[in-house]
């Protein structure tokens, strides 16, 4: 297919260059210059990049981005023609996605929201789990370039509702984790080893994906970005703002978004979101730390 992909960041640049693996024809195009992808062709707008595509998708980093890339000086409407299929896979609000997908539904074109999980390394290695939401027709069309990105994708229903689903899906891990490093916390100031306490989580119903997946970064205190903080950090402020939207109460959400804008304050914003627990740590005079430390 010929695709037009916008946004070559963590996430982006590694889907785009399994498009072009899977024998794609892709044109790329990135906000600051500089960014390529091997064997595709390089453009110097979206609207140049979208020109002639059957596909352009997007990853960018939040709902401005995404409004700038369409509808800005040389955005994608340009060069939408009747057909077209505007893929988003950028996370953002639900309500924005509604009114993206209907001003270029005018033109005749297809829009579907198609946000994922899954780490960098899924990225690179096109094993990503997608959460779609859109048109049944439209969704069918794109299996091949899902296929080359990544493992599995889930219809979620209507336009908007991979983004609602993404919200629920990232409401989930915050909350998961801050428990995990809460538990952390209170273990190690009353005395328990964490990689003992590791154990006992995985032998029991405790254990879970975001622990397993975490734990070993934390317990050797590397805080480097796998999902940086001022993602997640933006991903809760869309879960709180849509919750709001439909008068959905989230007290635990609210709290621990107090955390991230303390992490903030603190200067953790580029550091993985795991760095919460520092907060936690600093507010007990602890510090938790496994024998690879
Ligand atoms: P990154 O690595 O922070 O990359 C963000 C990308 O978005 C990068 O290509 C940016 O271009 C681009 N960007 C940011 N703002 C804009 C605007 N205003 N216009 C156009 N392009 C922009 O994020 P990830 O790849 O990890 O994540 C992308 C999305 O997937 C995000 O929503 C996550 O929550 C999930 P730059 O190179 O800075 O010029």
């Amino acid at each position: 297919m010929r695709v037009a992909f916008l946004g070559l960041g963590i996430m982006g640049r590694p889907m785009a260059a399994n498009l072009v693996k899977a024998g794609h024809e892709v044109t790329v195009w990135n906000r600051t210059p500089g960014k390529e992808v091997e064997g595709g062709r390089s453009a110097a707008s979206p609207a140049e990049a979208a020109r002639g595509t059957e596909v352009v998708w997007m990853c960018v980093s939040d709902t401005k981005a995404v409004e700038s890339v369409l509808f800005g000086p040389q955005g994608v409407e340009e060069s939408l023609a009747e057909g077209m299929t505007v893929v988003d896979s950028s996370t953002i609000s639900p309500s924005a996605t509604l009114k993206f997908a209907e001003r270029v539904r005018a033109r005749g074109v297809r829009y579907v929201d198609a946000p994922m999980t899954g780490s960098k390394i899924a990225a690179e290695g096109g094993t990503l789990i997608f959460m779609v939401g859109g048109e049944e027709a439209a969704i069918e069309n794109l299996r091949l370039l899902f296929a080359a990105m990544g493992k599995v994708f889930f219809c979620m229903g209507d336009t908007g509702k991979g983004q609602a689903a993404k919200l629920a899906m990232n409401l989930q891990i915050a909350l998961i984790y801050e428990g995990f490093a809460e538990a952390l916390t209170l273990a190690t100031k009353l005395g328990v080893d964490p990689e003992n306490l590791l154990q006992l989580i995985n032998a029991s119903m405790v254990r879970s994906g975001v622990v397993e997946y975490k734990a070993p970064f934390v317990l050797k205190r590397d805080f480097s970005p796998n999902f940086p903080l001022r993602l997640m950090h933006k991903d809760i402020r869309l879960a709180l703002a849509a919750a709001k939207e439909v008068r959905v109460k989230l007290p635990g959400l609210e709290t621990v978004e107090e955390i991230y804008e303390m992490a903030t304050e603190d200067g953790h914003e580029n550091l993985d979101y795991a760095a919460t627990l520092t907060l936690l740590e600093k507010w007990a005079g602890v510090e938790v730390k496994g024998a690879s430390a």
